[in-house]
């Protein structure tokens, strides 16, 4: 070990671990430059790394191709009784997820270093901020922590001999035996993957998976599944939202915090430069924000992440010119496609396709291959500080007030472009049912419709039913403080298929609507699902768009609503008794409305 550990708990967890895992080697992380520097050199050597000519600072990595994405199925909240779970979550009883995992683990870091990275989640000694440790195996996890996270040797410091931490052990789950040759992306067989927490020890287990959320267990594992669960006990937030400041004429500021399940353009939403004249927008986070209440009353938010793990297909100067300008240096790519003249390349980016390539599979590519270059789930990791629009409070300690929540998915029909929630409860209903068709950041069936609410269908590490009870109970504390609640869907599509809504810039557009609702500057029509803009009231000034596609897209259809129903109905049918009253009124509310 390179250095000595001064906090009791860390030390004697550390011999824990190498005496279970028996690596060759124990590196305690301190964060620099030169230590991220010292990785890559070995992930060079290794050639695992591959550099990018074009873009300073940037490598790209190819994972195993069953090793692409989050493993929802292989996720479990582990809390003595399956009722604390849920019926969202899988579930096993700890003390028998723990003798299978210990089995595992046993031995899995043999012929390799265990890494022991000490990071921040949120600014470095902010009162909102939790520290982790995460234990791995892989150097690719330290590098992307460095970039994810706020690794340090200062949070050693703060931790002195008997700080709290969050306990994160990591492991691909591939030993090597003397002498064996690495693979290119070590990694166990699915049914050998575990991601698991245990909420009531604020404890993370994650073994066999290198990818993503599986493996930087600062993101999902800690910021949301662990953070939720401490977030109810504690009377506070953790959730799967991106935090912009909007800027008017007048410079008076909104902020937003948006929910939509992964790969529905938060991204690209959280990075949006206005296309209506005189408003600006800033980034603060793109994926999770932690809320707490604030001297004022009012609900202020951080984000606990230090760089984006954004969806790379799809991202052009088009879609995201601010996160394309992010991507100029320093970042890690990861199943995207290699370029003959040492670029990164995926599907949807601007310009030609290139005539040739080599796919995320590491194979000769050409525009005639039937598959695509790049995996639908390649991702970027880039620094925060690089986006050209981030905002220069976006690491105030004690965050930004939030004024406007904004639930939504992905539904190419059905749900209208916008609408406001009538009040807290109602907009907690439509948290709470949102739904969204399926993407390739989760494994399953690509275009099903599925229940995904608050987005924290995957995320929420407790029962869900508890969760919406949880948001009830935030709202009665906030009172007329708490934030406005709106409903987005950019994704409506007309009969023959098209999206109908531009999206993007545009969507300064809502946006712009949702602060004139909050500052009582429109009004809106009330329909049985919400309160719609009135015909006008939506600034679509120099906007290419017909009047009947505009009507098409705010179309509110009970009859499709009412085919909503049964759905809705059975999906909470699941929480049983956990689900609060006030949801069920609600319900009976909305069948009234829809006649
Ligand atoms: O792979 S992650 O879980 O970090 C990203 C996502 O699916 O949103
Ligand atoms: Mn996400």
């Amino acid at each position: 070990m390179n250095i000595t550990v001064k906090n009791k708990k860390l030390k004697s967890w550390i011999k824990e671990v190498a005496d279970l895992c028996k690596p060759d080697d124990i590196y305690v992380c301190n964060g620099s430059k030169e230590e991220y520097n010292l990785m890559l050199e070995k992930l060079l050597e290794s050639r695992i790394a591959i550099p990018l000519k074009k873009r300073p600072g940037s490598f790209l990595f190819r994972s195993d191709p069953s090793d692409v994405a989050r493993v929802e199925n292989r996720t479990y909240i582990s809390t003595p009784l399956k009722e604390e779970a849920g019926p969202m979550n899988n579930w096993i009883e700890p003390s028998e997820l723990k003798k299978t995992m210990l089995d595992l683990y046993k031995g899995c870091m043999k012929g390799r270093t265990m890494y022991v990275i000490p990071f921040s989640m949120g600014p470095v000694g902010s009162p909102i901020s939790k520290i982790g440790i995460e234990v791995s195996d892989s150097p690719y996890v330290v590098i992307n922590m460095h970039i994810m996270t706020r690794v340090s040797s200062r949070v050693l410091e703060l931790l002195s001999t008997d700080g709290e931490f969050i306990p994160c052990l990591h492991s691909v789950g591939a030993p090597l035996s003397k002498g064996q040759e690495d693979s290119q992306w070590p990694c166990a067989p699915i049914e050998q993957k575990y991601i698991s927490h245990f909420p009531e020890e604020n404890l993370i287990w994650s073994y066999g998976s290198g990818y993503g959320g599986n493996a930087l267990l600062g993101k999902k594992c800690l910021a949301l599944r662990i953070a939720s669960a401490m977030a109810r006990r504690e009377g506070w937030m953790a959730e799967h939202m991106l935090i912009l400041r909007l800027t008017g004429p007048e410079g008076k500021q909104y902020h937003i915090a948006a929910a939509f399940p992964s790969a529905c353009g938060k991204t690209n939403l959280a990075m949006m430069q206005p296309s209506i004249p005189g408003w600006k927008c800033e980034c603060i986070g793109d994926d999770i924000a932690w809320m707490k209440t604030g001297p004022d009353g009012r609900l202020y938010a951080i984000n606990p992440e230090n760089g984006f793990f954004g969806v790379a297909p799809g991202t052009s100067y088009n879609t995201n010119p601010m996160a394309m300008d992010t991507l100029n240096e320093n970042v890690l790519f990861t199943n995207c496609a290699l370029t003959d003249d040492g670029d990164v390349w995926w599907e949807g980016m601007d310009g030609d396709e290139p005539a040739h390539a080599i796919d995320w599979k590491g194979r000769d590519w050409t525009p005639e291959s039937v598959e695509e270059a790049a995996h639908p789930n390649a991702r970027f990791t880039a620094p925060a500080s690089q986006c050209p629009v981030i905002c220069k409070d976006w690491e105030k300690p004690e965050g930004v007030p939030i004024d406007i929540f904004i639930f939504g998915g992905r539904r190419g029909s059905v749900a209208p472009l916008v609408y406001e929630a009538y009040n807290w409860d109602h907009g907690v209903f439509l948290g709470s049912t949102a739904a969204s068709e399926t993407t390739a950041a989760n494994i399953g069936a690509l275009g099903n419709l599925r229940r995904d609410p608050f987005a924290m269908k995957p995320f929420c590490g407790y029962n869900m039913g508890d969760y919406f009870q949880h948001w009830l109970d935030m709202g009665d504390r906030l009172g007329d403080k708490a934030p406005r609640i709106f409903y987005v869907n950019w994704f409506r599509k007309s009969g023959d298929g098209k999206f109908l809504w531009p999206g993007f810039s545009d969507n300064s557009r809502v946006l712009k609507w949702m602060c004139e609702r909050v500052d009582g500057k429109v009004g809106a029509r009330e329909t049985p699902i919400g309160l719609l803009p009135d015909e006008g009231d939506l600034d679509l000034s120099g906007l290419d768009l017909s009047t009947d596609d505009m009507r098409e897209i705010m179309i509110v259809d009970t009859d499709d609503w009412k085919a909503e129903l049964p759905d809705i109905e059975s999906h909470f049918d699941k929480f049983g008794d956990r689900l609060p009253e006030r949801l069920k009124k609600q319900l009976q509310e909305f069948r009234k409305r829809l006649g």
